[in-house]
């Protein structure tokens, strides 16, 4: 169990990030972003949430949306976030997130929220609930980093213009009340792969795909994660090579280098004179490997709900206890009386 002083005088450098909890998590997902999300628990001090108050900026039907939290929170544990390494909470159990949403949002103007690209495409695509929430949705992301004082912040190149704007709020707030939060930095991982769907390879694999066969979930089962994989869109050239106009190929070979660690040398020398069909399948049979494990942790955490219970009441209760010493930080620097 990490004492709550400790977690605060870590000298190591502190990481944040947050995942929405808006459906099934892909190899995309993990291969991207979560699978990095684990390694660095050694050499950074890491919190990590599970960001709920940001996915009801889009409706969700409760009971649905409740399971999806606790599932996502265990898929966390399951990949091998340690909670006895690193802070993980569920975001709407630290109250100090929407309430320093609140004054970043008077420190952040109509126009630079106005200007966010996803700000664009979601009001686009949920045309008929273009909430205040979506809006400023950039500003709530910019409270949870800056809430822990976060130097790092592992994102995907869609998530950049939000840490952009972070930054710029962070150093506005500095200017205008003096030393109120570290600036933090993007951090871009060694390791990372940008995961293509299997069915169209010139686009990312999705959650949100219309086509189940276009993703592999981490919890597909392994007969499924096989079938989506023998599926997957090639070429004609029945060459197991890395070039252009293989996106397809490339695409399997980023993700059987992600997963197996071998270069791309290494994998066109193993395929040599074989087909596509035993490529796919030694993709296949390589992430099934690689998710069985955290299948089963999952499986087993989902039975026990006390055990979670446990580990998120205790995120939160540490978390609230760093998030609340900058909130009252800014509550004073406003003006605002103490309580
Ligand atoms: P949606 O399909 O609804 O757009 P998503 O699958 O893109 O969602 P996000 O919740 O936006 O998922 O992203 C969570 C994290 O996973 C981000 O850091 C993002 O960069 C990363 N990520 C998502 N998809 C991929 C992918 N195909 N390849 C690599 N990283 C990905
Ligand atoms: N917006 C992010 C999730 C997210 C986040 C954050 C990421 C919420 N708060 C803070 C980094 C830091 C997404 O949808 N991927």
């Amino acid at each position: 169990m990490i004492e709550m002083e400790n977690v605060q005088q870590e000298s190591k450098k502190v990481i944040f990030s947050a995942i929405q909890p808006s459906g099934t998590l892909t190899l995309g997902n993990y291969l991207g972003a979560l699978k990095n999300w684990a390694a660095l628990q050694d050499e950074f001090n890491c919190i990590y949430s599970v960001a709920d108050l940001h996915a009801i900026t889009v409706r969700q039907e409760p009971a649905k949306f409740r399971k999806q939290i606790i599932e996502t929170f265990a898929l966390l544990l399951a990949i091998g976030i340690d909670p006895q390494k690193s802070l993980v909470f569920i975001q709407s159990q630290v109250s100090q997130h929407a309430e320093l949403a609140w004054i970043l949002n008077c420190n952040t103007q109509f126009g630079e929220l106005s200007r966010m690209t996803q700000f664009k495409d979601k009001s686009a695509r949920h045309a008929d609930n273009v909430n205040v929430g979506l809006f400023a949705y950039p500003s709530l992301m910019a409270a949870d980093i800056l809430l822990y004082q976060a130097d790092l912040v592992p994102v995907g190149a869609d998530q950049k213009q939000h840490l952009e704007l972070s930054r710029d709020i962070a150093i506005r707030m500095n200017n205008v009340y003096g030393n109120c939060f570290t600036v933090p930095e993007p951090y871009i991982p060694k390791i990372g792969a940008r995961v293509m769907s299997l069915q169209d390879p010139s686009k990312k694999m999705s959650k949100s795909d219309d086509n189940i066969n276009a993703y592999v979930a981490i919890l597909d089962k392994p007969e499924d994660i096989m079938r989506k994989f023998k599926r997957a869109v090639t070429d004609s050239e029945a060459c197991v090579k890395y070039g252009e106009g293989k996106d397809g190929i490339n695409n399997l070979m980023g993700i059987y280098s992600a997963v197996t660690g071998k270069s791309y040398d290494d994998i066109q020398a193993e395929f040599e004179g074989k087909g596509y069909g035993d490529f796919k399948t030694a993709v296949g049979e390589a992430v099934v490997e690689q998710l069985r494990p955290i299948r089963e942790r999952f499986d087993n955490l989902m039975k026990d709900k006390a055990y979670l219970e446990t580990i998120y009441h205790d995120g939160a209760a540490k978390a609230s206890y760093i998030a609340g010493k900058t909130l009252n930080k800014i509550q004073r620097k406003v003006g605002f009386l103490k309580r």
